[in-house]
């Protein structure tokens, strides 16, 4: 590991230049692919430059994770909660650094990126004291002098591979609930936010936490992430847990279903929000700027479609455009104010530039149509370098059709579809009528439009008077449909994913006992006599 000046004397800081981390040891340092991390909203700023995992580094990786395991998988879970509580506190410390170096790397703003990192505390609190838990059951026995019990049992070598949105975030929904419940890791973070993986993956050996236990390997999805869903075929990985899109995450499932496995796989969404004709207005406002336009549309939570009941949603649509007036975009890392950063990757920003090809072929009302901001056209209050970053305004289309693909393609960007209903059946319809099932929300302030709508949501999140991100971090987060296979990360769901329960029989009495065969039985009296009640016999 190295730190390289920038090319171009960043302002930023410097490059950092370092190798796969598996079994305490950096490899691959000389590999002939490499690739770097930019800075989004400076695309001079190198970030990182790493080596390009192929399929013999994944299964280095993955054979030392296995090796590892044997030990880890020993050590009291008190203890290993332990590592994961000093990791939480190793997170308190940096939280600023890593804050600071998250928005660098993926154009978050600061108080966002330090919710990110905040969201990884918060798990780290809550998985350090279920050491002291992660509780199994005693059962009565049938049979005497026998007991039954039941544990929680490690699953071996978890692959987890993740998205850049969240790098700090949800890499720590699943690497810590892994570690604490006795397995060991082969990570594949995004190519996007792998300086700040490493700057996470870090921590965990600071903390104590085993060398070989916790196993980095970067690179691309479709080379190194397919190389790592390549080795549940090979028999490496025991579990895979899967962030990113639907289309992937499919061919995810496939692979682990022909083995047997369940995975983990949290998937794209287009996240419905209802604004009800008796909702307050200027919350339901403010709350769809938000869920629409925060972190720029680049959160799986973000808001998709927009459901208007008739009678407000002239009176929406006009304050809803008036407070866009007042978005600030621009440079995170410097500009504490702004609304949103730059797109993340180029690749986001291609994907939302065509996506207004779809509005077209719906035939919808463009209210705000986003473009890349250029030099020289920058909008108001406009902080960045529009030349060096990847920065876009805001997209409003109306009158949307929810059966057009407009509405039903997840665009991953500051883009929302307004759909004008009648009537709570069809502001439901519209909820519920996508493939995907993540999150969603509802203004409203009628009990009944609430409890209709939080018993016949199909999402797996669902939030009322408040938007459809922010979800906290001991809840069960996942979705449905496209957006997953029903499997949750955080809280006490994660456990699930993360361990196989044991039942163990012990049998005391000190002779052979035969379950179901050799069961005393109860000795009763006759049933009362019903025959009179039944019909004669012929
Ligand atoms: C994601 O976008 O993958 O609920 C995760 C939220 C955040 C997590 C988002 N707490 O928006």
């Amino acid at each position: 590991m190295q730190f390289r000046e920038n090319p171009k004397g960043s302002q930023y800081g410097r490059t950092l230049v370092v190798g796969h981390w598996i079994g305490g040891k950096e490899v691959g340092e000389k590999a002939k692919e490499r690739f770097q991390s930019l800075n989004p909203a400076w695309r001079d700023d190198v970030v990182g430059d790493f080596p390009v995992g192929t399929a013999k580094d994944v299964e280095q990786a993955c054979k030392t994770a296995r090796d590892a395991f044997k030990a880890w998988r020993t050590v009291p879970a008190p203890i290993r909660g332990e590592a994961i509580g000093r990791l939480g506190q190793l997170l308190r410390r940096e939280k600023e650094r890593l804050s600071q170096l998250l928005s660098r790397e993926i154009g978050k703003p600061l108080r966002e990126a330090r919710g990110d990192v905040q969201e990884a505390i918060d798990t780290a609190s809550f998985f350090h004291s279920e050491g002291r838990r992660l509780y199994g059951q005693t059962v009565p026995s049938e049979l005497r002098r026998k007991e039954l019990e039941t544990f929680r049992r490690p699953l071996g070598v978890c692959a987890i591979i993740t998205a850049g949105n969240f790098p700090v975030a949800v890499p720590s929904w699943k690497m810590i609930p892994a570690v604490l419940c006795g397995n060991t890791v082969v990570w594949k973070p995004s190519e996007d936010s792998s300086a700040i993986a490493w700057a996470f993956a870090s921590l965990f050996r600071a903390a104590g936490v085993p060398e070989g236990v916790v196993n980095v390997v970067y690179g691309p999805g479709p080379s190194t992430g397919q190389a790592l869903v390549d080795a549940i075929d090979k028999g490496l990985v025991d579990k895979i847990s899967f962030t990113g899109s639907s289309a992937v995450g499919k061919r995810v499932g496939e692979v682990a279903g022909r083995n047997l496995q369940v995975p983990s796989l949290e998937l794209g969404g287009k996240n419905p929000m209802v604004v009800m004709e008796d909702a307050d207005l200027e919350l339901a406002v403010t709350g769809a700027i938000w869920s629409a336009y925060g972190t720029g549309g680049q959160r799986c939570t973000s808001l998709g479609n927009l459901i208007l009941h008739k009678k407000i949603a002239d009176k929406f649509v006009k304050r809803f455009l008036d407070q866009v007036k007042t978005l600030h975009m621009g440079d995170p890392s410097f500009d504490e104010d702004i609304t949103y950063g730059p797109m993340i990757n180029e690749r986001f920003l291609k994907r939302y530039l065509e996506h207004h090809k779809m509005a077209e072929k719906a035939g919808a009302k463009a209210l705000l149509v986003g473009e890349r901001i250029k030099k020289g056209k920058e909008p108001k209050k406009f902080t960045g370098d529009a030349e060096k970053g990847l920065y876009v305004t805001p997209t409003l289309y109306d009158n949307v059709d929810i059966n057009s693909e407009l509405a039903q393609t997840e665009v991953f960007g500051p883009t929302i579809n307004i759909i004008r209903v009648a009537d709570f059946d069809e502001a439901i319809a519209a909820a519920n009528g996508t493939p995907y099932g993540l999150s969603s929300s509802i203004y409203t302030n009628d009990p009944v439009y609430r409890h209709r709508f939080k018993t016949e949501i199909t999402a797996g999140m669902t939030s009322i008077n408040n938007t459809t991100s922010g979800a906290e971090a001991h809840l069960p987060f996942g979705g449905n449909g496209w957006s997953g296979n029903g499997t949750r990360e955080s809280g006490i769901w994660v456990i699930d994913a993360y361990t196989k329960w044991q039942c163990v029989n012990i049998d005391d009495s000190g002779g052979l006992q035969l379950a179901q065969i050799e069961t005393e039985g109860v000795e009763g009296g006759d049933p009362q006599d019903i025959d009179p009640l039944l019909p004669s016999k012929t």
